[in-house]
């Protein structure tokens, strides 16, 4: 059995538990405290992040796009296009929204109320440059459901909660990255990636940042009228 080894937060994580749900492939998954990472995930994960997947032959494998390639091409049917061009337009857009979560990252981390609001911005910027590429839906290249869609629905997850605590307001005229959005956490796949107290949990991470953010968590916590 294929065991992926995760952290109930991480969004690269959320990328390979989506794959592996899309291709139907039974596994386990052992959530690791990255804070407190044990030994054996040391000598498993060379960069000592998640996720790592260990394979039935008990081999292990590192990098979450490196890892959703590997799940596909062992299973029967693609999540990529099957032009060249296509599937490498795809795997471009991907790498767009790594950089996403490197600003979200970012965002989290603002230390004042400028910084977040200059992050905020080019958040906006670069949701605005999606909806120029996306066509009709329902997602990134209409039907079916794809890899790059594997890799978006852990990117919006993360505005569902900031939404409840700040409005961000980072989707502004972007309507076909908003359905887009909409469809994606209408799957089930992408829904079940993670717990159902996820939002709890991304709260109470953020909250502890020390960032402009986490004063605003705290604020909606305290007070959630
Ligand atoms: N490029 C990596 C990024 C994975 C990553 O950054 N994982 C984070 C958690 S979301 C991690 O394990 N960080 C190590 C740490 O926090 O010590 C991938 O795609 O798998």
């Amino acid at each position: 059995m294929i065991e992926l080894i995760t952290h109930v937060l991480c969004p690269y994580v959320q990328r390979s538990v989506i794959v592996l749900q899309e291709k139907d492939m039974p596994y386990r998954r052992t959530d690791i405290d990255l804070a407190n990472k044990p030994d054996w995930f040391r000598s498993i994960s060379p960069l000592g992040k998640v996720p790592v997947l260990v394979t039935g032959e008990r081999r292990s494998l590192f990098e979450s796009a490196v890892i959703c390639e590997y799940l596909n091409e062992i299973t029967p049917g693609s999540l990529h296009p099957e032009d060249a061009l296509e599937r490498a337009e795809h795997r471009a857009w991907i790498e767009f929204g790594s950089g996403l979560l490197n600003r979200i990252a970012q965002l989290y981390n603002a230390p004042t109320r400028e910084a977040f609001d200059a992050v905020r911005e080019t958040l906006a910027d670069l949701f605005r440059q999606l909806e120029d590429r996306l066509e009709e839906g329902p997602f990134f290249s209409g039907e079916p459901f794809r890899m790059i869609d594997a890799v978006y629905g852990p990117i919006f997850r993360y505005f569902d909660v900031f939404d409840s605590v700040v409005d961000l307001d980072v989707f502004r005229e972007v309507p076909r990255v908003q359905a887009w959005r909409a469809n994606l956490e209408a799957r089930e796949t992408v829904r079940t990636a993670v717990s159902a107290d996820y939002p709890e949990r991304l709260l109470a991470f953020v909250r502890n940042r020390g960032s402009y953010l986490s004063s605003r968590v705290a604020e909606a916590l305290a007070d959630p009228a």
